[in-house]
């Protein structure tokens, strides 16, 4: 066909095309002028709220593909000088769906290349999706991992898949066998709540271990699975472990916790993640090896008392022994606090927390969280602050750090004067977010509230309130540190709730609390007391889309409160979507 030999329907649209050119022409220049207030919109008009599709929302130094949607963390491994990251991911778009294994590499756990998606929906036991699993490392060196895959009867069976080629450092492509599904749910399991197979271990029998997740008679459970070659497993006649104070228990993750120091005080953690919550639970205890039973120290029978992982928007956490550098790293996947039609639109959604390295604390009663050390190697333009007093009512800008939606803050607050501290009562302990609501960082107080607002807006209107109250318990105190989203953003439809959590800090020993704070753009990493308590908060402020951002500190209790040093720094991006040619 020659160029203008059109069809009639494309030369009608040329006319028509032609008429509204004209008109443009003839309404907008006059006198060889544009008249910008006479415009006739051809297309629709900019809304005047931002848009959700906002560059601004999407983080700079926080783990999340190009597009779509990504949940869990998956198979976190170190293998061969490499840190692998699989993470469920619909290829299709940007809610949950079609989900397979996407796959990135990193060599320290920041800046990351982005592979070929490891695990497809291409078998029977895997067709209708390929949720989360684990990777392990087989003596003498090959990795392997384990997932469920949704079946092509919807039953959630447990599955192998195995590098192609060991000699391909990033480990590009895997492989199934056609032996699949190597676990199925009979008996007493139930097909639709049977998934997340555990990192493997080995006992003293030499035969491997997993744990798979359950709801079992109506109990949130850990089924034990026994092997000698990884491929042919025997159910254990008890769980790892069960508990009635709650249903479905999804990623099961189970491992030693050292304490700092010579590292004499080891427990076993056993991790779950809650369905009728969102959230990520964990007991303490000892693992009775004779028995293949994890047995808690405090068997707590209200899942409300349970320690967690993180107060806030955190869920199906992972972690992994990094032999490089002698830690266990966990990382999790926080989800949006938008809409589902809000995600549409972004055409992203999901986001995975910086890894943290997770230790036990030497009082072998809790774990302990800090963000990993090579998160610091984005810091620069450092801002450092000391000696502020922060009396009643007091809110002290931090001028110095010039735009503060891609940042990390280091404070220490000082008190001066435990004697205000309000009493504690007993059943806040079980809904610590509701007390947080109630008690907000603009009510007075006696020690607290006291803290940092974040992502403020020029005249504060919008802020996310980071902060500790220090109540009276007996002859101790304990601190709640809260982190309140409610006035974060003014966009509609939001879910904007004021997270929160108790900390266990001997503030008779030491008069002091820190909070570290990773803030990027549309996520606020929070941590209370040294790493005792975490809270990650999901936010959309206009001001991102407007103009600037401000960090403040805060004081609204009756006692002055000292800011012995802040520091905080400027992040620069990460490269989170690196390609590389991939190889075959
Ligand atoms: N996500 C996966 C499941 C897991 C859940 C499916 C937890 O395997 O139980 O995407 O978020």
């Amino acid at each position: 066909m020659a160029p203008l030999d059109l069809p009639s329907s494309r030369c009608a649209a040329v006319v028509v095309s032609f008429v509204f050119l004209f008109l443009y022409f003839s309404l907008f220049f006059e006198n060889g002028e544009v008249e910008a207030n006479q415009r006739v919109f051809l297309y629709p008009q900019s809304p005047k709220v931002n848009s959700i599709v906002s560059k601004q929302y999407r983080t700079a130094y926080h783990f999340q593909p190009p597009k779509n949607w990504i949940n869990d963390p998956n198979g976190p491994m170190y293998y061969k000088g490499i840190y692998h990251l699989f993470y469920q991911y619909n290829p299709n778009g940007s809610l949950w769906g079609d989900i397979i294994w996407g796959h990135s590499v990193s060599t320290d756990l920041i800046n990351w290349i982005r592979l070929e998606p490891a695990l497809d929906r291409t078998t029977p036991s895997d067709n209708n999706g390929c949720w989360s699993g684990s990777a392990t490392i087989l003596a003498p060196d090959s990795p392997v991992i384990l997932y469920t895959g949704s079946d092509s009867s919807n039953r959630q069976v447990q599955n192998i898949a195995f590098p192609v080629n060991l000699t391909d450092p990033y480990l590009t492509k895997w492989t199934k066998p056609a032996y699949n599904p190597l676990i199925e749910p009979v008996g007493d399991l139930n097909s639709s709540e049977f998934r997340d197979p555990t990192t493997g271990w080995v006992g003293k029998d030499n035969l491997w271990r997993i744990a798979i997740g359950a709801e079992l008679q109506g109990k949130g459970a850990a089924i034990l699975y026994k092997s000698k070659d990884f491929v042919h497993w025997v159910r254990a006649k008890d769980p790892l472990h069960s508990s009635s104070a709650s249903g479905m228990w999804e990623c099961p993750d189970f491992y030693p916790a050292v304490a700092e120091g010579d590292g004499s005080e080891t427990k076993y953690v056993l991790k779950m993640s809650l369905t009728e919550t969102g959230m990520d639970y964990y007991m303490l205890g000892k693992y009775e090896e004779d028995r293949d039973a994890f047995v808690p120290d405090n068997v707590v029978d209200d899942y409300r008392l349970w320690a967690r992982i993180d107060f806030g928007k955190f869920y199906a956490s992972k972690s992994f022994f990094d032999p490089q550098k002698h830690r266990r790293v966990l990382y999790g996947w926080s989800s949006e606090s938008d809409s589902a039609s809000d995600d549409v639109a972004k055409g992203w959604a999901g986001i995975h927390t910086i890894p943290r390295t997770i230790w036990l604390d030497n009082s072998g009663k809790q774990l302990l969280q800090w963000p990993i050390e090579e998160v610091e190697s984005l810091r620069k333009d450092e801002v450092h602050l000391q000696d502020i007093d922060l009396n009643t009512g007091a809110v002290f800008e931090v001028k110095e750090l010039k735009e503060a939606s891609q940042a990390d803050v280091e404070a220490e607050f000082e008190l001066y004067n435990l004697e205000r501290a309000e009493p504690l009562d007993p059943n806040w302990l079980l809904d610590p977010q509701k007390l947080c609501e109630e008690q907000s960082a603009s009510a007075p107080g006696g020690v607290g509230p006291f803290g940092l607002l974040l992502l403020a807006s020029d005249d504060l209107v919008e802020h996310t309130a980071v902060y500790f109250k220090v109540y009276r318990s007996q002859n101790s105190y304990m601190v709640l540190m809260c982190s309140d989203q409610r006035r974060s953003s003014s966009r509609p439809g939001l879910y904007k709730p004021a997270y929160g959590g108790f900390l266990d800090v001997d503030l008779q020993k030491e008069r002091k609390i820190s909070l570290r704070t990773l803030i990027d753009h549309s996520v606020i990493e929070s941590f209370g007391g040294g790493g005792r308590g975490c809270i990650t908060a999901r936010v959309y402020p206009e001001a991102l889309c407007t103009g600037s951002t401000y960090l403040h500190a805060f004081n609204n209790g009756s006692t002055t409160v000292k800011i012995s040093t802040l520091k905080a720094w400027k992040m620069r991006r990460a490269k989170i979507n690196e390609n590389i040619s991939i190889r075959s």
